[in-house]
C-alpha cells in the first residue's frame, strides 16, 4: 500500500511523464511542417516512449492500492526556433526529468517504501540512457554546424539513433 506522500510524488511524475510526451509531439509537428521528416519520426517516437514511462506509472500505483491521477496538462510550445535549439531543449529536458525521478527516489526512503524504490529504478536507469542519448545527439549537432548536406544526413539517419546505440556514427 502506498503512502498518501509517495502516492502524490507518483502522481506528480505522472503528470510530467505526460507533458513530456507533450513537449516531444509539439517537436515532432514542428519538424514535421518544417520538412526535417526524420527528425519528427524520431520526436514521435520519443513521445510515445514518455506516453509508455506514464502508463507505467500508472499502472503501478493502481496495482499498490493508490489511485492514479489524469491530470490536465500545460501546454508545449509551438515553435522551436531551430533543430539545434529543439534538441538543446530536449536535452535539457531530460535533466529535469532525471532530477524530479530522483527526488522520487528520495521520497520513497523517506517513506522506507522499497518495493517503490525498487520500481523506480527502472526510471534512473532509463534517465541515464536517455541523457547520454540527448548529449551524443548534441554532440552530432555541434559537427554539423550549418552545413546543409550534414543537417540532410542527420535528418536521414536520427530514425535510427536510439539509447542502446547513440554512440555509432549517424552521418555516414
Ligand atoms: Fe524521457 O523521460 Fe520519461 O522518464
Amino acid at each position: 500500500m502506498l503512502t498518501k506522500n509517495m502516492e502524490k510524488a507518483l502522481n506528480g511524475q505522472i503528470r510530467l511523464e505526460a507533458e513530456s510526451s507533450q513537449v516531444y509531439l509539439s517537436m515532432a509537428s514542428w519538424a514535421e511542417v518544417k520538412g526535417l521528416e526524420g527528425i519528427s519520426l524520431f520526436m514521435y517516437g520519443h513521445s510515445d516512449e514518455e506516453r509508455m514511462h506514464m502508463l507505467k506509472l500508472i499502472k503501478y500505483v493502481n496495482e499498490r492500492g493508490g489511485h492514479a491521477h489524469i491530470s490536465d496538462l500545460k501546454a508545449p510550445d509551438k515553435d522551436f526556433g531551430s533543430f539545434q535549439k529543439m534538441f538543446q531543449e530536449l536535452y535539457e529536458h531530460e535533466i529535469f526529468v532525471s532530477k524530479s525521478i530522483n527526488e522520487l527516489v528520495h521520497v520513497s526512503l523517506e517513506e522506507k517504501d522499497y518495493a517503490t524504490h525498487n520500481f523506480l529504478q527502472w526510471y534512473v536507469a532509463e534517465q541515464i540512457e536517455e541523457e547520454a542519448l540527448a548529449r551524443n545527439i548534441l554532440d552530432k549537432i555541434n559537427l554539423i554546424g550549418n552545413d546543409k548536406g550534414g543537417l540532410y544526413l542527420f535528418d536521414r539517419d536520427v530514425q535510427q539513433i536510439t539509447a542502446g546505440n547513440a554512440d555509432s556514427n549517424t552521418t555516414e
